[in-house]
């Protein structure tokens, strides 16, 4: 690829085995309007999905990829998904004509023999995927669940071609979850452990580009000491009950596909370690030295080419240097704080999830569910701003129930029904919160400073875990009294943390008005569990409601 042209060799001494390729300045991000579930019957996907008829899907995509490698070389690419003799992990075979795709896949999964060796009865998920010509007018990223095969053509970004990752782990394998009965979702798993050594895992769902991967790697904050996180995934859990009824959970992939704007190392000195040998930079900037540079990781060097190749000058160039949406590829082996129970084939016991995503107002800091039900509640609810990891606008808010909305295979509602089953077949289910650290003040500054600062929640999270941690009931859940967040060594004032806990109930009325809208339109299939557990949260926001305000 370097020999081609495709790939630019970074800097040896500074990035050892680190390479850059640049996108087509029309494919860098996932193409959500060229996605398709394609089934029998368009009411198995709902409203939340594109459908398109099995069999026409196929005739068509077939007869475009007729004939697409000729002068190419295909690969072959079988890869396992999970760990090594873990009853959870699966077998892919993906077929594709890019290189880049082959490299990034030998980071993402564990390609080649061992994959061959798992292969047994349950056979394998296909995928056939071709760069064709790129043409984003014929562009098509389809999924049969019925075959459990995925056809991706004219594409090669991210999750429109790296089919192991949101393709074959998230939206076939949430329906083969629907019909075995456990969880395919868009999550982080971390194990976090304090000072004696307890350790608490936790997953976590938000939306592509809200954090995710920089809460899987979060480094504690010095007034923190003794504490540590320790990641297991950064986007993907698979999550099974096990003989007793526990949700255990596995991460299916082998390495990190992550935004790299934002990430310094003042924000995330482990990711800045990590991506320093054998990563693969896509669309981030370049300096003279040919070291990746891209906004948010510190001063810019002074002769800098943007994603695209041309000369950049700050101030003067339109847009940014990286492209919003540009990634690193690295393997999660070389992450310095990988929980030693990656590997495990039962996965970890989960004891909390969480749901989050970017919201500048309205959702508090953070939030406990009286329940599973309204803990499910809280997940469907999800409404947040959208990011550049999927093209269209930026910052729009839109329905994203779990942080799946992209994701789920199968009829959103149906997987609400699915989540609301746990309670039947569970007798441990974790406690369900709600964060969100990206609450801004008047001055439309960030309230909570984030990134490392996050542990200060988890820690609450795991005391109310451990049945401590102080909490005020409020109608939407409870949530922490001010001292509980008060650690000390964090700076910043009670006024600050009595504004990101605030409930306003004016405004979650508004929201529950945008919820009914969003139920009304995935019509009778929403589950009555659901449609009650919001109607309870709309009495509980009644002016009228008396809401103690004590301890719990
Ligand atoms: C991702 C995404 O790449 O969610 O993880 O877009
Ligand atoms: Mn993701």
């Amino acid at each position: 690829m370097v020999a081609d042209g495709v790939l630019i060799k970074l800097n040896e001494r500074n990035y050892p085995n680190c390479y850059l390729y640049r996108s087509d300045p029309k494919d860098v991000a996932r193409s959500e309007e060229a996605t398709f579930i394609c089934t029998k019957d368009k009411d198995d996907v709902g409203p939340t999905n594109n459908w398109m008829a099995s069999d026409e899907a196929q005739a068509k995509l077939r007869k475009n990829l007729d004939g697409c490698m000729i002068g190419r070389t295909m690969y072959v690419i079988p890869y396992l998904l999970g760990p090594v003799n873990s009853p959870y992990s699966q077998v892919g075979v993906e077929l594709t004509d890019s290189p880049y795709v082959a490299a990034n896949m030998e980071i993402m999964t564990k390609a080649g023999p061992l994959a061959l060796q798992h292969l047994n009865a349950d056979g394998f998920v296909k995928g056939v995927h071709s760069t064709c010509t790129l043409d984003p007018t014929n562009k098509y990223i389809c999924h049969f669940p019925d075959e459990k095969l995925i056809m991706s053509l004219n594409s090669n970004y991210g999750g429109n071609a790296l089919l192991s990752k949101k393709c074959h782990a998230l939206r076939l394998a949430s329906v083969m979850a629907r019909n075995e009965g456990w969880l395919a979702e868009h999550m982080l798993i971390i194990g976090i452990e304090e000072p004696d050594g307890t350790l608490t895992y936790v997953t976590g769902a938000f939306p592509s580009a809200s954090g995710k991967t920089n809460l899987a790697m979060l480094k504690p904050p010095d007034y923190m000491k003794g504490w540590n996180v320790w990641a297991i995934s950064d986007d993907i859990a698979w999550i099974h009950l096990d003989s007793e009824g526990k949700f255990r959970a596995i991460n299916p992939e082998s390495g990190f596909f992550a935004v790299a704007p934002n990430t310094s190392l003042k924000t995330n000195p482990r990711i800045m370690e990590m991506v320093r040998k054998n990563t693969i930079f896509t669309n981030v900037a370049l300096s003279s030295d040919k070291t990746p540079w891209w906004e948010g990781m510190g001063e810019h060097p002074r002769k800098l080419w943007d994603w695209q190749g041309r000369v950049w000058a700050a101030g003067k160039s339109p847009g940014s240097a990286a492209h919003p949406n540009s990634r690193f590829t690295t393997s999660i082996r070389q992450y310095p704080s990988l929980s030693p129970e990656y590997n495990n084939p039962n996965g970890v016991p989960v004891t909390a999830i969480i749901f989050g995503g970017r919201r500048s107002e309205l959702v508090p800091l953070v939030c406990e569910s009286f329940s599973w039900e309204h803990g499910v509640l809280m997940g469907a609810m999800l409404r947040v701003e959208t990011t550049a990891a999927a093209s269209g606008d930026v910052g729009v808010l839109r329905n994203d129930p779990m942080a799946m909305k992209p994701f789920c295979g199968y009829h959103i509602a149906d997987y609400f029904s699915h989540w609301l089953s746990f309670r039947r077949k569970s007798g441990k289910l974790p406690k369900i919160f709600q964060i969100n650290p990206f609450r801004v003040g008047r001055d439309g500054k960030y309230l909570w400073p984030g990134y490392s600062h996050n542990l200060v929640v988890l820690k609450w999270i795991v005391e109310r875990c451990q049945g401590k941690g102080e909490a005020v009931e409020t109608p939407i859940g409870y949530i922490p009294t001010t001292a509980s967040l008060k650690v000390q060594g964090l700076d910043i004032s009670e006024d600050m943390i009595n504004e990101l806990l605030r409930v306003d109930t004016a405004a979650w009325m508004d929201e529950l008005e945008s919820t009914q809208l969003f139920f009304e339109s995935l019509g009778e299939k929403l589950p009555k569990t659901l449609q009650e557990e919001l109607s309870k949260l709309m009495t509980r926001l009644q002016p009228a409601a008396t809401f103690s305000s004590q301890s719990h």
